[in-house]
């Protein structure tokens, strides 16, 4: 069974994946509303993909022997500056959730936890993907540009790179 550190470390993983999924979810809310129709989409959707990654850890926990917790999510936030600001936030929190990943995967090896270590896998596969997505999608309002249709624009390149993924 899991031992006492890696169950908490993993619901620590599930409280970050549902609060990227509650943090996506408000953005896309606040996208939908200002019209970014194609930004609210790409985040509606990684909003569901973060619960699933909430899920996936949710269950190994309980499969593993521990208790996985219905974590609290409060203080999330509703307003946003620009549809810039967003992207730079999604690129500043996948940081962290790499970084937080990458720790449970340093402590499932030192003690010797292979399951754990092994199911931790997917994961730093998918940080990479999520880093790069996030990463392109912020280089689009350099490339492009906010001014006139900039912002138009950019929106629609947004639903390329998310139908592309
Ligand atoms: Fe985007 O973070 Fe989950 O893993």
């Amino acid at each position: 069974s899991l031992l006492v550190d890696t169950e908490k470390l993993l619901n620590k993983q599930v409280e970050m994946e549902g609060t990227s999924s509650a943090y996506y979810l408000s953005m896309a809310s606040w996208c939908h509303m200002m019209g970014y129709e194609n930004a609210a989409n790409y985040l509606y959707t990684h909003a569901d993909e973060e619960r699933m990654h909430m899920m996936k850890i949710f269950r190994y926990i309980n499969e593993a022997g521990g208790h996985a917790f219905q974590p609290e999510i409060k203080d999330i936030r509703h307003n946003f500056n620009s549809l810039r600001e967003i992207f730079e936030l999604i690129l500043e929190h996948e940081i962290n959730v790499t970084k937080s990943i990458n720790n449970i995967v340093d402590h499932a090896f030192t003690k010797k936890d292979f399951a754990t270590f092994s199911f931790m896998q997917w994961y730093v596969t998918e940080q990479r993907e999520e880093e790069t997505m996030s990463r392109r999608a912020l280089e689009l309002f350099d490339i492009i540009g906010e001014e006139g249709v900039g912002l138009w624009t950019i929106d629609q390149e947004l639903g390329k790179l998310h139908a592309a993924a």
